[in-house]
């Protein structure tokens, strides 16, 4: 017993006394109020201006509606937060105290028991102040003053003589969405966005930890983890990665100090459908005479990964190699998830990740006009086997270039960069989103009567910006792989035909430039980082956030849920070209969603008949950051539009696709595993009833690298049939797999549609059954928002479905595309 309590005591005193430990700030109480103003109300931290308002009662809800609107007035004032904590004797005896602010959105001074200790100027970066000298015992005032970043915008741009797009929004260093998007309001918050703390360490702490494969085979890997340790005075501590324990003689101040790592037979990092995305767990512990002073837990994943961009007959490639295989990537495009991101949980993120994952996607590019995102949707990318195209935070527009904004976005580049390099997940670092473009082919020049003299400048501070000073920053700091920066997405505007031969490309000749989704085929860049069509979220999404009576298009509720200057005129236009166009709004909706699923097919199948030529397609865009119609696939709840499910069908690692051509049909098997797959594919004409009009079938082995012409079938060989009552049913059967698709010969509009009677059984608890006897297009189920695996899919007789529910699910909704024809 004796012996128990003291190994006990010696235990809490070995890992207890003088070791770094954290206070978190976000729950003590925290009061908000509008400068000016002496009613203080309630706030949440992590939080923003917005919401603190709206859950104070004192504003309408900013989604609703067109609330927004009357909302504006919150962005020109001034705000201040406040809290007081309590320090007991312990606490402000630690060496070191340091008050830790992981974002600050933007102008903020903080204030330490009345003092000024800090002005921060940029929501992303991480702010640390040495507190020591300005806590006591017992009460401390923590007080944090948000100027206006309009106002402030608005200041900056004014000292210019000449006028950059997009005015005061690129004065700061802010989330640029806030301002405003073609698919997001204008909601330019304040507030402590995320998380602050206090922390408190004695005689030494861990900093910044990064590793380097030095070798890494089957065998063996090596890493040599490099970790800053900051000592207050010279001293020998010993390092711990695990089980391995090192001794160092460290100088005062920062020291960077190498260990190496060795683990045998290494599994690999791999992403969604190539392989498991392993990673290995570090525990690292800083010790001194046998008592742990600080430690650290990092999870890594080892793979190599290369942007490979080599001349060839027709540009320059842009694919990237995962573990030295080439991947065609398969993703979307990333927003912030929230106008309001506090408002955003772990889980959150987590479950919008793996969303992405069951679409098959294996890419997100995390877009530069929002936010770098939060570590748990980084940890979800890692953990799903997603990887990250990374922007740094700049879109659409030409940003200033002076010695004070350049500097405080290299400091950005440094927080940023050290907090995510770590991540498996993350493949390249990309400048800005559309500003090589938009600088030549917007127009900007004669917009803004820039002359020589304001263009060059103009541009230098372009170059100086997004050549020199992120890329030498970003190298200065990857421990990994270097060479993994790209100026700016796209290089080259969809104008111009070198765009689709080189670099990546965001063709929006579709959407913007009314081109038809036949237009898709023709162009095909090597990597597709954007192009994307609207679609309606969901109707139940619009009742929540849009009165009954305002359901209709020409309410001011509705309209402000639409942020394309020509949304709705865009989408009828395509959808009068290639479905009927319902006069209900519901059904309206419905048809919205599929217009954009077909779209997406369309392009989809494109990119991925082009590979290797093409080696990427990113659709624009993944989500949504309130409820709106946008170019999303999930809308702002998470609810899965049509396009989402189209996009899991067409991401699959195979992909069976007929083309038509003026001779007859091929078809292509693409296939995006590490093996070549063989097996039978069978060929099936049928009508609408099911009836078999002819079949074929053939031995065919799917190549990995390019590729695969299954069957060539001349029209000679097919009987005469009508395209508007015919598809054609495709089926390989090989020993790991069954894959199903089908074609038709003419779009939905001209479709001769019979009425289906839909037969649906309950076969499990989560499991229904779907029949049919003539041809139901679009078959799409509803139930009090249940989530079915499948939706919106094409139930042909002879080939029931089953479909896992999420939930037991008892009342079933159907609709097809003949609901709608027949109206
Ligand atoms: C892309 C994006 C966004 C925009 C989208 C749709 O180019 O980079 O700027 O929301 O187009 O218009």
């Amino acid at each position: 017993m004796f012996k128990k309590t003291t190994l006990f005591l010696i235990f809490i005193c070995y890992s207890v006394l003088g070791q770094t430990s954290y206070r978190n700030l976000s729950s003590e109480n925290w009061l908000f109020n509008k400068q000016g103003e002496t009613k203080k109300h309630i706030a949440t931290i992590p939080g923003t201006v917005h919401t603190d308002l709206f859950a104070n009662q004192l504003i309408p809800d900013p989604f609703f509606g067109a609330n927004e609107k009357q909302l504006q007035w919150i962005e020109n004032e001034n705000w201040e937060y406040e809290t007081t904590f309590l320090l007991s004797e312990k606490e402000i005896s630690n060496e070191n105290i340091e008050l830790e602010f992981e974002g600050l959105d933007t102008y903020a001074t903080v204030y330490i028991n009345g003092k000024i200790v800090l002005e921060a100027d940029n929501m992303f970066r991480k702010w640390i102040i040495s507190a020591n000298n300005h806590l006591k015992k017992g009460k401390n005032h923590l007080k944090i003053v948000f100027q206006s970043a309009v106002q402030k915008g608005k200041e900056e741009a004014e000292k210019l003589s000449y006028t950059l797009p997009e005015k005061e929004r690129v004065f700061v260093r802010k989330a640029q969405y806030q301002f405003g998007w073609d698919w997001g309001p204008r909601f330019v918050t304040a507030g402590v966005w995320k998380k602050v703390q206090l922390k408190f360490w004695n005689s030494a702490k861990i900093e910044n930890i990064k590793y380097s494969q030095v070798e890494l085979n089957d065998q063996k890997a090596i890493l040599e983890f490099t970790t800053e340790i900051h000592v207050s005075e010279v001293k020998t501590i010993q390092l711990k990665i695990n089980e391995k324990s090192e001794t160092f003689h460290l100088k005062k101040g920062t020291n960077k100090v190498k260990m190496h790592y060795e683990i045998s037979n290494p599994k690999r990092w791999w992403c969604n459908g190539l392989g498991f995305p392993h990673q290995y767990e570090f525990y690292f512990s800083l010790e001194q005479s046998r008592k742990i002073i600080d430690n650290k837990e990092l999870k890594i994943g080892l793979r190599t990964i290369e942007l490979v961009q080599d001349k060839d007959e027709f540009g320059t490639s842009f694919y990237f190699k995962l573990n030295d295989k080439p991947v065609f990537m398969k993703g979307a495009n990333y927003i912030p998830q929230d106008s309001f991101i506090p408002k955003q949980t772990p889980s959150s993120y987590y479950e919008l990740v793996q969303n992405a994952r069951k679409a098959n996607m294996n890419m997100l590019r995390v877009w530069g006009g929002g936010v770098y995102a939060h570590d748990e949707f980084y940890n979800a990318c890692d953990a799903n086997g997603i990887l990250v195209w990374q922007d740094f935070m700049f879109a659409c527009a030409m940003y200033p270039g002076d010695e004070k904004f350049v500097e405080n976005i290299k400091h950005e580049v440094i927080d940023n960069v050290n907090r995510l390099q770590n991540h498996p997940s993350i493949a390249l670092w990309c400048g800005n989103n559309e500003i090589d473009e938009g600088w030549h082919n917007w127009g900007w020049q004669k917009q803004f009567k820039y002359s020589q003299a304001d263009s060059t400048k103009i541009w230098n501070d372009y170059k100086k910006v997004f050549h020199e000073v992120i890329p030498e920053t970003l190298d200065s700091l990857l421990s990994n792989e270097k060479n993994l920066y790209w100026p700016s997405s796209p290089s080259i505007g969809w104008g111009k035909k070198e765009s689709l031969t080189q670099g990546d490309s965001h063709y929006w000749g579709v959407w913007w430039g009314k081109e038809p989704f036949e237009m898709y085929k023709k162009k095909v860049g090597r990597f597709m980082s954007e192009y994307g069509f609207q679609g309606m979220p969901n109707w139940v999404t619009l009742e929540k956030v849009i009165a009954k009576e305002d359901l209709n298009f020409t309410s001011e509720a509705f309209k402000n849920h639409q942020k394309h200057p020509t949304g709705f005129e865009t989408i009828n236009e395509y959808m009068a070209r290639d479905f009927p166009v319902p006069n209900s709004i519901e059904k309206y909706n419905y048809v919205s969603q599929l217009l954009q699923a077909y779209g997406m097919k369309i392009a989809i199948k494109a990119h991925r008949l082009a590979k290797p030529y093409c080696m990427g397609s990113l659709y624009w865009q993944l989500n949504d950051c309130w409820p709106v119609t946008s170019w999303s696939t999930l809308d702002y709840y998470g609810n899965w539009k049509a396009a989402h499910y189209q996009v899991k069908e067409s991401f699959a690692p195979i992909l069976l696709a007929v083309t038509e051509n003026a001779d007859g049909l091929s078809i292509i098997g693409s296939n995006d595993n590490l093996e070549a797959i063989s097996g039978t594919l069978a060929v099936k004409l049928i009508d609408f009833s099911g009836k078999e009009l002819w079949t074929a079938s053939k031995e065919c082995n799917l190549d990995v690298e390019k590729n695969t012409n299954c069957l060539q079938i001349s029209n000679a060989e097919l009987p005469k049939f009508e395209k508007e009552k015919t598809a054609l049913i495709l089926e390989f059967n090989s020993n790991q797999k069954k894959i199903f698709a089908h074609h038709y010969f003419v779009k939905p509009k001209e479709l001769q549609l019979e009425k289906p009677t839909i037969e649906i059984k309950i076969v499990g608890e989560t499991l229904i059954e779907l029949k049919t006897n003539t041809l139901a297009k679009n078959v799409y189920l509803q139930a009090n928002s249940a989530f079915f695996e499948e939706n919106y899919f094409d139930l042909i007789p002879g080939f029931p479905k089953i479909i896992k529910t999420q939930k037991p699910t008892q009342e079933i909704k159907v609709m097809s595309l003949f609901d709608v024809m027949n109206e």
